[in-house]
């Protein structure tokens, strides 16, 4: 029952031409800088909340192959349903990154004016759906709108993120036995990045992998080097193929690991080794990517400042512009609630604009 693990690049750069995927040279090194990217903003953003700057910070640090690599797999049609950290998928889909600071900094540009925790993005436009605090909600979700993608007619994948925490929730079991028995065009995308907070994978479940649950409920289950950016894209493309054509779900297994704190509340240093931290460091998925891009000679060391400057330039812009813009207006807690607002909300605005103008006398 093992389902072994797919790698295009290997840890020093070589690769497999055989299942190399046919990306061009541009869009390689497009995909690389948005891993670039993706690995500074998750720096800046933790910087950001321990100088006070912003309220709380969940990223990515460790995961950026499988977020790039798997929203890279998608068309415009399709739809992503994230969990939380999933701000690169975002990025590649066309979220901007003024956009995404803005929703950090809660301020009265931000989107969803405040309503959800930082990197807890959603976009209708990129058919981001809003991330889910809640682990696993999301999963139904994203198996009941290919459902109804289905039975319209429309060529729809829907994609969903979860963790490996996750599978240890109802709604996963809801949602893959559904996917299962309807054939739901659904990618199931598992990040597993060995933790869920505190909690090792060995005490989510005692399967031998979490790719083989996918055979109970009577499809496929892959699993793939989730710090290999080719690899994901390779597998989760032909997931959304399958998908689209009819062939139903597919699960995927990324194997990876969070290579920084759960969150800006969190202090991994309590509950796992430098030496596991180490080791995974050693498998750092935008090291390899380079080192692939290298071997190809499509990078070079002028290439990587660039990146990396172009890359800071443009969060520093970011930043700049979101910290300037105020905190939505108090009147926002209680629109875009409803169409029409309801009398106890507008008896709640009233009492709170009037508390207010009290405290500004
Ligand atoms: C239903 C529910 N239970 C508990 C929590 C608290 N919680 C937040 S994140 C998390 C760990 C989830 O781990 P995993 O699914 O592996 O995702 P990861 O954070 O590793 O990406 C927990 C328990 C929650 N948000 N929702
Ligand atoms: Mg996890």
């Amino acid at each position: 029952m093992t389902v072994e693990l797919l790698q295009v690049i290997k840890p020093t750069g070589e690769y497999v031409e055989e299942i190399e995927p046919d990306i061009s040279k541009d869009e390689l090194r497009r995909l690389y800088r948005l891993m670039v990217l993706l690995r500074n903003l998750d720096i800046r953003g933790l910087q950001l909340q321990r100088q006070g700057r912003i309220g709380f910070f969940i990223g990515s640090l460790g995961q950026e192959a499988c977020q790039i690599g798997s929203a890279y797999a998608l068309k415009p049609q399709d739809w992503a349903f994230p969990a939380y950290r999933e701000i690169g998928a975002a990025l590649l889909r066309g979220a901007t990154l003024k956009e995404v600071m803005n929703q950090y900094f809660a301020n009265a540009e931000d989107l969803q004016k405040g309503r959800q925790l930082t990197n807890l993005y959603g976009l209708k436009s990129i058919n981001f759906v809003t991330g889910s605090a809640p682990i696993a909600t999301q999963i139904p979700h994203a198996v009941g709108t290919a459902l109804a993608a289905k039975i319209r007619g429309d060529p729809v994948v829907t994609l969903v993120y979860f963790g490996d925490g996750a599978t240890s929730e109802n709604d996963f079991h809801t949602g893959m036995n559904f996917a299962g028995v309807f054939k739901t065009p659904t990618v199931f995308f598992c990040q597993n990045n060995h933790w869920a907070i505190s909690v090792p994978v060995e005490r989510q479940t005692s399967a031998e992998t979490i790719a083989v649950k996918a055979k109970a409920y009577g499809f496929e289950g892959v699993r793939v080097d989730g710090n290999d950016v080719l690899a994901i894209y390779r597998t989760v493309k032909e997931a959304v193929e399958k998908a689209r054509k009819g062939g139903g779900p597919t699960l995927i297994e990324a194997v990876t690991y969070r290579m920084g704190p759960h969150s800006s509340s969190d202090d991994p240093t309590r509950y796992r080794t430098k030496e596991e931290l180490e080791e995974w460091q050693r498998r750092d998925p935008i090291t390899r990517f380079r080192k692939y891009l290298e071997k190809k000679r499509i990078w070079s060391e002028s290439d990587e400042k660039k990146a990396q400057d172009d890359a800071n330039h443009e969060i520093d812009e970011a930043i700049a512009h979101a910290e300037k813009i105020p905190r939505p207006a108090l009147e926002t807690l209680f629109t875009d609630v409803y169409s029409d607002m309801p009398w106890h909300l507008e008896e709640q605005l009233r009492e709170l604009q009037e508390e207010k103008g009290r405290k500004e006398e």
